[in-house]
């Protein structure tokens, strides 16, 4: 990792002697047992292994705490800037083996739980599986956490903490059905709650104009409600146990539990309206993944959580340093895309009204604290609030936002006079369709840097959402490509493959990514194929028993495991794969003594719960399903499987068993993915568009390792213009005419043969994504796959080279590109 911002010390590597080991697993043991006892209040003989996993869960926790206490002490007592990484989702999974892997004590608590009878691997299932995200963005915000700990980077996470996360995903008759998440309901042994640390957060009511003598007035502002926010804090330790940061997650509560006289007076119900009310607001996750979520709840739980999060960042602030006027030297703040937006107007109103910092001062500290992560291109993300909603909801920010943008227009009138279409694309006011605050200019305007999550990602918001603003401030824009954290998905997710790789690359491995490109000598060598195959046969047995278990559908491990694994949009073109899987069963039964590489399409994701098209694609899929794993004809060479229910946990069984990885988003529309870099890591080679980090992917591992097809994001904007001509598209197809008059005459629905009318007519009218041009592209490409597949040397040489130019994608990287360009703070040397 390149750093050139000032570095910590390296820490010194640490051994264990032999004769520590036993030790260690007796001591570990006491402590199960202690906590078992005093803790959970059970003895052995009755635990369950939610006991036992709370007692286990409870024992790590003591040795992250110490390292928490000396990390937080250390980082007060250097004086050290502080990075603070605002995030409306976190979706951090299971903890248990995350804490373990880093404090480098699985093999220890795996044998003192031998000890006394209890399977590590049996509790690991039991911890609930935290969903408080939707999927890549909050994913991204977790890893972020385990790489900013790892590198010794003061940062604390700020969100929500949802008493329900994403909803369960059940899969009844082929259609998603929605159940809420009660991850919670059993307690949550890595969180402590801190009810001192609690904080009012008002909303509504009216700004007051109070005169301070002479021609100076305060605005003061008397919000009609108030809610409770209250701290709960995880500890999340980085590699090695080094340093341990916080994700403070705040829930809501309402300042007056209960309003006793309605209660006296028989109203029951009523005297605990305003606590429902208050307490609603980290009720639930908004199942909204790129798509807008346009309720009045959603923007108090936005500002809910931001206003706690700056008050607690300001006391903490001012209590270390004594002055606002230093914030932007030891504070910056991320913002995870527009969802804590409101924190430019926000940090403007605790500057102007609360510290009386004069207006240019206040817009300077707020411009140089703050930073703004964009996360999607799509028009239909970009968040904008109605103004009356807000003028109700918060009065006092929509004046600062006027303000603002007063200021900002006036500038932007200065520069380039009479330029009225500049001018009403860079407001922070849309006026078209009702007046509208556009959030994401807000956050653009508030921020000293502005960055995109791949480098094509980047590059497109220069000429599209910001493109305007980019030529006000060119010098604000940069890129970050996203990355993962290898802890999670390689070492837990993948112990095999990490063993091996620290037996090519030496253990070196494990701290330096880089390190990973030694793989690459050896890439040839068949000693190494039989090694990687090995690895994946047991990974994927593991799957295929998963599947077996929840399915009842029985898979070859002998087969290719062909891998969709995202939530289901219409962009990400699910369905294009889909529709490929009936042209392949269709080629296959009109020839089944063909050589064909056997396959198994494994899909898996959520649909937002009012996402129409998302959800019948889910239907359809599963629809081909029950027609394809029916078909003796094709038993050995194909079957179709949807997994429902996808999340960080299922996704760690899936992952390891990927040889090959679906990436097949409609080019320009996918502003980075993840799961891309996730499976290349683990060797699947990916198939896939030259759309968001794909095009990184390729640069790494080289063309050759790769299966690109498709219009590039050039060719898709041109072709929208010209005129998609699906007709065409479709005429010329060897194959996806008839897919189509199959899939529209009911062949995989003969219940209802219409039911995939609307899907069938959208794509020979109105194709917007793209999935009718690039099908036969994606079709050869396909059989390319296939013929590589069959050269099984070939295949391992290309999946060990995946894995040996995956290094860049560590989020140890991609954080510290942002700890010297962004936050300017130092980074911990990790090799
Ligand atoms: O963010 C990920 C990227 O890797 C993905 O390409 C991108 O689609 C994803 C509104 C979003 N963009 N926008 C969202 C999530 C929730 C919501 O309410 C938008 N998610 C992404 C990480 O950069």
């Amino acid at each position: 990792v390149e750093v050139e911002s000032k570095m910590l010390d390296k820490p010194e590597q640490t051994t264990q002697a032999p004769s520590a080991a036993g030790d260690d697993v007796a001591k570990f043991r006491a402590a199960v047992i202690a906590k078992l006892t005093y803790a959970v209040g059970k003895n052995p003989a009755a635990a369950s292994d939610r006991d036992w996993f709370l007692a286990t869960a409870f024992a790590t926790r003591d040795r992250i705490v110490d390292r928490w206490v000396t990390s937080t002490r250390q980082t007060y007592s250097e004086g050290r800037k502080r990075v603070y990484y605002l995030s409306l989702e976190f979706l951090i999974g299971r903890l248990l083996f995350d804490a373990l892997t880093n404090l480098e004590m699985l093999e220890t608590v795996r044998a003192a739980l031998g000890d006394l009878g209890v399977d590590l691997d049996r509790l690991r299932q039991v911890e609930p599986d935290a969903a408080l995200g939707n999927g890549g963005l909050g994913r991204l915000a977790a890893c972020f956490m385990d790489s900013m700990a790892t590198l010794s980077i003061a940062a604390y996470g700020y969100g929500i903490r949802y008493d329900h996360g994403l909803f369960r995903q059940v899969i009844k008759n082929g259609w998603q059905q929605e159940y809420p998440e009660d991850w919670l309901s059993f307690g949550n042994p890595w969180e402590f709650e801190r009810p001192e640390v609690t904080y009012d957060v008002g909303f509504g009511g009216s700004v007051e104009a109070v005169a301070l003598g002479g021609d100076r007035k305060k605005q003061v502002w008397h919000p009609a409600e108030q809610v409770e926010a209250v701290a709960y804090d995880t500890p999340i330790v980085g590699w090695r146990g080094r340093h341990v940061n916080t994700l403070r997650l705040w829930s809501a509560r309402a300042a007056d539990p209960l309003r006793l006289d309605a209660f006296n007076q028989g109203d029951h119900v009523g005297a605990l309206v305003d606590q429902v009310k208050a307490e609603a607001i980290s009720k639930v996750l908004y199942p909204s993944d790129a798509t807008p979520a346009g309720q009045e709840l959603r923007l108090r739980q936005e500002y809910f959580f931001t206003a706690a999060s700056l008050h607690d960042l300001m006391r903490r602030h001012v209590d270390t340093f004594g002055d606002v006027r230093s914030l932007p030297d030891k504070v910056s703040i991320q913002l995870n895309d527009t969802h804590p937006s409101i924190a430019v107007a926000e940090l403007m109103r605790v500057l102007l009204d609360e510290h009386d910092i004069e207006w240019a001062q206040a817009w300077d500290i707020t411009n140089r604290t703050i930073s703004y992560t964009n996360h999607t291109l799509l028009p239909e993300a970009l968040e904008t609030w109605p103004v009356p909603l807000m003028e109700r909801v918060l009065p006092r920010h929509m004046q600062i936002i006027y303000l603002i943008n007063a200021l900002h227009l006036e500038a932007v009138r200065k520069e380039f006079p009479g330029d009225d279409a500049l001018l009403s694309s860079v407001s922070l006011i849309q006026e078209d369709h009702g007046r509208r605050v556009r959030m994401g200019n807000l956050a653009f305007l508030g921020s000293h840097s502005i960055n995109g999550v791949a480098a094509l990602h980047s590059e497109l918001m220069k000429t599209t959402v910001f493109k305007d603003f980019y030529r006000l401030y060119p010098e604000r824009m940069n890129n970050k490509t996203n990355g993962i954290t290898f802890r999670r998905w390689l070492n837990e997710a993948n112990p095999g493959l990490t063993a091996l790789l620290v037996d090519v690359c030496g253990p070196e491995v494990l701290d330096d990514p880089a390190a990973l490109k030694k793989l690459e000598a050896h890439a040839g060598e068949t000693a190494l194929h039989d090694r990687l195959a090995a690895v994946r046969r047991q990974n994927k047995v593991a799957l295929a028993r998963l599947i077996r278990d929840r399915l009842d559908i029985k898979v070859n491990p002998g087969a290719l495991f062909d891998v969709q694994i995202k939530r289901i949009h219409e962009y990400k073109r699910q369905l294009l794969n889909v529709l490929e899987t009936i042209a392949l069963y269709d080629a296959m039964r009109a020839n089944p003594a063909k050589a064909w590489a056997p396959r198994v399409k494994i899909f898996s994701g959520k649909a937002a719960a009012s996402y129409h098209m998302a959800k019948l694609i889910i239907k359809l899929a599963n629809d081909v399903a029950k027609v394809v794993n029916d078909d003796p004809t094709v038993r050995d060479l194909l079957k179709v499987v949807f997994l429902p229910n996808y999340n960080v946990s299922l996704a760690e069984v899936i992952i390891p068993a990927a040889d090959l990885s679906e990436q097949i988003s409609t080019a320009g529309m996918e502003a980075s993915g993840t799961g891309n870099m996730k499976m290349a890591l683990n060797g699947a080679l990916t198939i896939g568009t030259l759309d968001g980090a794909n095009v990184e992917i390729k640069e790494h591992v080289g063309d050759d390792n790769i299966f690109i097809f498709g219009l590039t994001a050039e060719q898709v904007e041109k072709r929208r213009i010209a005129g998609i001509d699906e007709a065409a598209a479709i005429a010329a197809s060897p194959h996806l005419g008839e897919v189509l008059d199959a899939v529209g005459a009911g062949v995989f629905s003969p219940d209802e043969p219409d039911r995939y009318k609307p899907l069938v007519d959208a794509l020979r009218h109105h194709d917007y994504f793209l999935v009718t041009p690039d099908f036969d592209s994606y079709w050869d490409t396909q059989r390319l796959v296939d013929a590589k597949w069959n050269d099984r040397p070939a295949w391992w040489t290309s999946s060990a080279i995946n894995t040996a130019n995956m290094g860049w994608f560590s989020s140890d990287r991609t954080i510290s590109e942002y700890a010297r360009d962004i936050w300017h703070v130092p980074v911990l040397q990790t090799r």
